[in-house]
């Protein structure tokens, strides 16, 4: 046999082996698995800190040609803008509630570590972060009386007033969203020990003083449904979340049902890039939309029959992020926001937004630590960034516009 074509037989072989080998390393978690699989965990932790240690990533930052937003704040002349209220990351890790007015200027600024420390005194709940992913505080809802929900990861929702005081614990681990339905009652993204070997993801409703009323398990819904498959990707070595529920909103709209309806409960599923309905009465699923949205957060109830989504589509090969809305009940959509020529509007993770009522769009570009306005044609024309007095920029998880009557509630100057 010539000595090329040898050679070529035992590299062939040879890899070979070694395929055959990584298949049954890999089922069987034998030598070298560990290594390889701890090797693994600890790149994810470190990615995950340059997002989650408060700043943003160096380089991911895009200013908007000609304007000057230096100073965390700008706004195109002669437009209105609402009050904001903002639950922002400030230095080493720390967790601020900023409210802005039209000017950019802050009226109020809470420092939330002392609610932080009368949470840890209290004892009530405490949830080891080394299995959530660390410190953090991802969820807010802002309540008529003026007083403001919060998931704060590691002791759970919790409800504040705005001078920091806790009102009540819950004693339930929530995260990423808490939403009020037309009766007060508090929804919100959950993780239980449900005599299970891992952590369950759940829907959680809990009444207006903090005790728990009703939560599905999100496997058993989908059973229910016959929809399991959604997860039959190979997501079996992923030990916190299989599918990363990070919206759970009920349908409160005061302008009429359509085919949304009251009862009618939107969530929203990461890893498995869908969004869908379900009443829950009856826990049927209603409505649903798979693979069309990429890893997306924050869908909201438009009206009756529409549903706009934050698709962070991470990785896309296009321009970045993208808002986009959706129809009942047949999924269909329409592209509304994806960033302008000169605004390249993307965050990899989190992010959420809001449809004002007068067609305006606020859009929070999380991992950028900025958000903007943008108005019904898809323009820019406000834009505040959280910059730090270090000069480094923090995240921001939530911000909701202070429309009505809850900004006279809020006591703000
Ligand atoms: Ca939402």
């Amino acid at each position: 046999m010539p000595l090329v074509k040898s050679k070529h037989l035992f590299l062939s072989s040879l890899f070979f082996l070694v395929f055959i080998y990584g298949v049954f390393v890999g089922h069987t978690k034998f030598f070298p698995y560990i290594v390889v699989d701890q090797a693994k965990q600890g790149l994810e932790s470190l990615l995950g800190r340059l997002y989650l240690g408060g700043y943003t990533p160096a380089g991911i930052f895009h200013p908007i040609p000609g304007v000057d937003t230096t100073d965390g704040f700008w706004v195109e002349e002669d437009r209105d803008v609402p009050n904001i209220l903002i639950l922002e990351w400030g230095p080493d890790r720390s967790f601020f509630l900023r409210v802005i007015d039209g000017d950019g200027i802050t009226q109020y600024l809470l420092d939330l570590a002392e609610t932080e420390r009368q949470l840890a005194k209290a004892k009530t709940f405490e949830w080891p972060t080394s299995e959530v992913g660390g410190k953090t505080i991802h969820g807010m809802a802002l309540c008529p009386d003026g007083t403001v929900l919060l998931n704060f990861v590691r002791y759970g929702l919790v409800k504040i007033d705005l001078k920091g005081n806790v009102l009540w614990a819950a004693g339930y681990f929530t995260h990423h969203s808490v939403e009020l339905d037309h009766e007060g009652n508090i929804w919100a993204c959950g993780l239980a020990m449900k005599n299970s070997p891992r952590l369950v993801e759940t829907i959680a409703c809990f009444n207006e003083s903090g005790k728990l009323i009703k939560e599905w398990v999100l496997d058993d819904l989908l059973v229910s449904n016959g929809i399991l498959g959604l997860n039959s990707i190979e997501l079996k070595n992923k030990n916190l979340e299989y599918y990363h529920l990070n919206d759970v909103e009920p349908y409160n709209l005061d302008t009429g049902e359509g085919y949304f309806k009251q009862g009618d409960i939107l969530i929203s599923l990461r890893d498995v890039s869908t969004v869908l309905v379900f009443n829950s009465k009856t826990d049927i699923v209603t409505f649903q939309s798979n693979g069309f949205v990429s890893h997306q957060h924050d869908p909201d109830f438009i009206d009756g029959n529409r549903i706009s989504v934050f698709d962070n589509q991470p990785g896309a090969k296009n321009n970045g992020s993208r808002v986009v809305e959706m129809y009942a009940p047949t999924s269909s959509n329409t592209l509304t926001f994806s960033g302008t020529k000169d605004v390249l509007f993307y965050t990899k993770i989190m992010g959420c937004h809001a449809v004002l009522p007068s067609g305006n769009k606020l859009l929070v570009e999380s991992t950028k630590g900025r958000i903007l306005l943008v108005n019904p044609e898809g323009q820019v024309f406000m834009t505040y960034t959280n910059y730090h007095p270090n000069g480094k920029k923090g995240l921001i998880s939530n911000a909701i516009p202070l429309l009505g009557e809850v900004k006279d509630k809020l006591g703000l100057p």
